[in-house]
C-alpha cells in the first residue's frame, strides 16, 4: 500500500495530522496499536488551552467543544487557610477550556471516519524502516495476523511514549533530557458534581491535591502520593478523605461533595525531551518527542501545537516540493516543548511536597508571591492559558 504520510499513532497527535492533511488534500494512512474502543475511553486530560480552541474551530471541530466543553477564566491556587483565584483573562487576556481528552478524541475520530480516512486499529510489530531516504516505509501485523507494508514519502511518529518511533532515530544524532519526579498522581473520576466553579491547584502538608472536572455531574481529582503506589491500598473512603482533607484546609464554609468512583489510576511523573524532532524523513510530534507532568495541563496542547506546525510543513514539502518548513520544524517546534516543560517542572516542583523542610518554605514563599503579585499571577497565566502557536 503506498499514501503520502504514514501516521504512526491515533491519539490527539496523529488524528489531528490526518485531519489538518486531509484538509489539504494530503492523504495518510493511521497505524494505531490499540483497537478503537481502547483509543475512545482513555481518560486522560482536560484542560485546553486557548490556542487549542482556536485550532479546533477553524478545522471544523469545535462545535460540541464549545456546546458541551466549559470555558473558565482562570484557577484557584491554594495553600492552608488560603485559596486565591488567578483569572486569566484578566491577566493575560486569554481562557482555557474544560473538555475531555476522551471528547477530543471521539470529535476527531467521527470526523476522520466521515471523511473516510484510512486506519488500522489493533496492529502489532510496527516497524520504520529507510527513514534516511526518499522512500521510507512502515511494516506491522494487521488485526486480522496479516503482514502490511504502508510506502510513504513521509513517517509521523505520532506514537507516545511507548512507541518505536523515537527509538527509530539513531543514537549517534538522538539526544535526550530527562527528569522523573519522588511522586505520583493518584486520579479518580467520580459520578459528582464539581464542588468548585473553577480547578483548584492546593498545597497540603500531606501532598498535593487537585480538584478537576469533566462536565456539570462528573469531578476528576488528583493526590500527591508517593511512587510505587498500590491503588489497592486506597479505597474510595481513604481517597475522599485525604481530597477532604488536602483541599478544604483551613477553607470556611466549604464542603467537598463525594460520589461513586468510577475510575482511579496512578501516573508517574516525568519530563522527557528527545531532539531533534525530526530525522530524514521521520518527523515526531506529540508524547513520541515529549512528556511533562500533567500539574501544567500542558501534554495534549503541546501535542496540538506541534503538528499545528507540522501540517503546514508537510503540505509545503509533499505539494511544493519547499522543504524550508520542514527543515525548521524541529527547532520551532522544541521552543515551544521547551518553554512549556519549564512550565511544567515549575508547577510540579511548586506544588508538591519534596519532603525537605526548607523545599516546602521556599514553595509556600513562591505561592504567596504568584497570588499576591500581578506580575507572579500574569507569568502563571500566560504560560497555563497557553502562548500563540508557532511562539
Ligand atoms: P498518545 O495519546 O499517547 O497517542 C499515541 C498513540 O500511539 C499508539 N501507539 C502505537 N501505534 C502503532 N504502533 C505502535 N507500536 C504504537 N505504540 C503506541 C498509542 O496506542 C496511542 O494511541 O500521544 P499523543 O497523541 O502525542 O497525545 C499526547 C497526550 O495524550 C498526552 O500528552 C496527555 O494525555 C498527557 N496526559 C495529560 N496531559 C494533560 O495535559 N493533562 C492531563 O490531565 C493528563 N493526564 C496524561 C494524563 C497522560 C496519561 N498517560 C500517558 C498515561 C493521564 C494519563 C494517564
Ligand atoms: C484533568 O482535568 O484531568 C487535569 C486538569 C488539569 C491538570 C491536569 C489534569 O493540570
Amino acid at each position: 500500500m503506498r499514501t503520502e504520510v504514514a501516521v504512526i499513532g491515533a491519539g490527539p497527535a496523529g488524528l489531528l495530522l490526518s485531519h489538518l492533511l486531509a484538509e489539504q488534500g494530503v492523504e495518510s494512512v493511521v497505524i494505531e496499536t490499540r483497537t478503537q474502543e481502547y483509543v475512545l475511553s482513555r481518560i486522560r486530560a482536560g484542560i485546553l488551552e486557548h490556542s487549542t480552541v482556536d485550532l479546533l474551530d477553524s478545522v471544523g471541530l469545535g462545535e460540541r467543544l464549545r456546546r458541551e466543553g466549559q470555558e473558565h477564566r482562570g484557577i484557584h491556587l491554594q495553600t492552608p487557610g488560603e485559596r486565591h483565584h488567578l483569572d486569566f483573562v484578566d491577566l493575560c487576556g486569554r481562557s482555557v477550556w474544560v473538555y475531555g481528552q476522551t471528547e477530543v478524541t471521539r470529535d476527531l475520530v467521527d470526523a476522520r471516519e466521515a471523511a473516510g480516512q484510512q486506519f488500522f486499529y489493533g496492529v502489532t510489530e510496527t516497524a520504520l524502516h529507510d527513514i534516511e531516504t526518499d522512500s521510507p516505509y512502515v511494516t506491522f501485523v494487521d488485526a486480522d495476523g496479516t503482514e502490511q507494508r504502508v510506502d510513504a514519502a513521509v513517517i509521523a511518529g505520532c506514537d507516545g511514549s511507548f512507541g518505536p518511533s523515537r527509538a527509530a532515530i539513531p543514537d549517534s544524532v538522538r539526544r535526550t533530557w530527562e527528569r522523573v519526579y519522588p511522586y505520583s498522581w493518584l486520579g479518580i473520576l467520580a459520578d459528582v458534581a464539581p464542588s468548585t466553579d473553577e480547578l483548584i491547584y492546593a498545597w497540603h502538608p500531606d501532598g498535593f491535591a487537585m480538584h478537576s472536572m469533566r462536565s456539570d455531574t462528573v469531578s476528576r481529582l488528583y493526590l500527591q502520593v508517593p511512587n510505587g503506589t498500590d491503588v489497592a491500598d486506597w479505597s474510595d473512603d481513604r481517597v475522599w478523605a485525604a481530597l477532604s482533607t488536602r483541599l478544604g484546609a483551613g477553607i470556611d464554609d466549604w464542603t467537598l461533595r463525594s460520589g461513586p468512583i468510577t475510575e482511579k489510576s496512578v501516573l508517574p511523573m516525568r519530563s522527557y525531551v528527545q531532539t531533534p524532532m525530526r530525522h530524514g524523513r521521520l518527523f515526531l510530534a506529540g508524547d513520541a518527542a515529549h512528556i511533562v507532568p500533567p500539574t501544567g495541563a500542558k501534554g495534549l496542547n503541546l501535542a496540538v501545537a506541534d503538528v499545528a506546525l507540522l501540517a503546514p510543513a508537510l503540505i509545503s514539502l509533499l505539494r511544493k516540493n519547499d522543504d524550508t518548513l520542514a527543515d525548521a520544524y524541529s527547532d520551532s517546534a522544541l521552543r515551544r516543548v521547551w518553554r512549556c516543560t519549564h512550565f511544567s517542572w515549575w508547577m510540579t516542583t511548586m506544588l508538591h511536597r519534596s519532603g525537605d523542610p526548607f523545599d516546602a518554605q521556599l514553595q509556600l514563599s513562591q505561592l504567596r508571591w504568584v497570588a499576591s503579585s500581578t506580575a507572579g499571577a500574569t507569568g502563571l497565566a500566560e504560560n497555563y492559558a497557553g502562548l500563540p502557536i508557532g511562539l
